[in-house]
């Protein structure tokens, strides 16, 4: 079941519900080797969302800006490699979507907890916008702000839940989005959490 949710966006009901599990066991894992922090932002503000990263590059904001690096600042150790999982669910999806050949080279892990919310931004910090992003959502519900390419574009709500993967490219690519608080409503599997990776080709 695909809905799309724009000219070369959409989402992909329940596509990861077989691998979540998985996913999820593999999220453990790498949150072992590259524990989940709260970001500053350049402008001082702490991020409500609590990060990690898995691949060859991971997205990181400090003082000085945002950006991709290959080296996790809080180990000083390479961000743990991208799990086979991760890769082939990513690969599939954008596939089914219409983005043969997607590669990520980045995973952004974000784990928000009840009140937890992501404001409206783009993601620019990429190399090349031709390549498209995955998201893929794990444990409790989240209301998705769909936005249009200016700030000010009021935002459709796109309800995501477990299991849900989401794909955006082409025109659709530099939307403005974020997330809603999260409500506070355990997942029998994930308990008051909710993950979300996000895959990118960062270089
Ligand atoms: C999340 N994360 O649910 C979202 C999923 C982030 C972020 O936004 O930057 O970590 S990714 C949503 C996304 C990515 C690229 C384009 C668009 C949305 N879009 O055009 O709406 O934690
Ligand atoms: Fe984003």
């Amino acid at each position: 079941r695909i809905e799309a949710i724009g000219p070369r966006a959409c989402v992909l009901r329940g596509f990861a519900l077989a691998q979540a599990d998985a996913l999820a066991a593999a999220v453990v894992d790498v949150a072992r080797a590259a524990p989940f922090r709260h970001l500053v932002t350049p402008g001082g503000y702490t991020m409500s969302v609590a990060m990690t990263n898995c691949g060859a590059l991971g997205w990181i904001a400090d003082r000085r800006g945002y950006r991709y690096a290959a080296v996790d600042p809080q180990t000083g150790r390479p961000w743990p490699a991208m799990p086979p999982v991760f890769a082939h669910l990513a690969g599939t999806a954008a596939a089914a979507a219409g983005f043969a050949g997607f590669a990520p080279d980045a995973c952004l892990i974000n784990r928000y907890q009840p009140g937890t919310r992501l404001s409206l931004h783009q993601d620019r910090d990429e190399r090349d916008y031709a390549a498209p992003i995955v998201s893929v959502s794990l444990g409790m519900d989240a209301v998705f702000l769909f936005g249009g390419l200016a700030r000010s574009d009021t935002p459709a709500k796109v309800p995501l839940r477990h299991g849900d993967v989401v794909v955006w490219g082409g025109e659709d690519r530099l939307r403005f989005h974020g997330v809603l608080p999260l409500r506070d409503d355990p997942h029998p599997q994930l308990g008051s959490q909710r993950i979300n990776l996000t895959f990118r080709k960062a270089a």
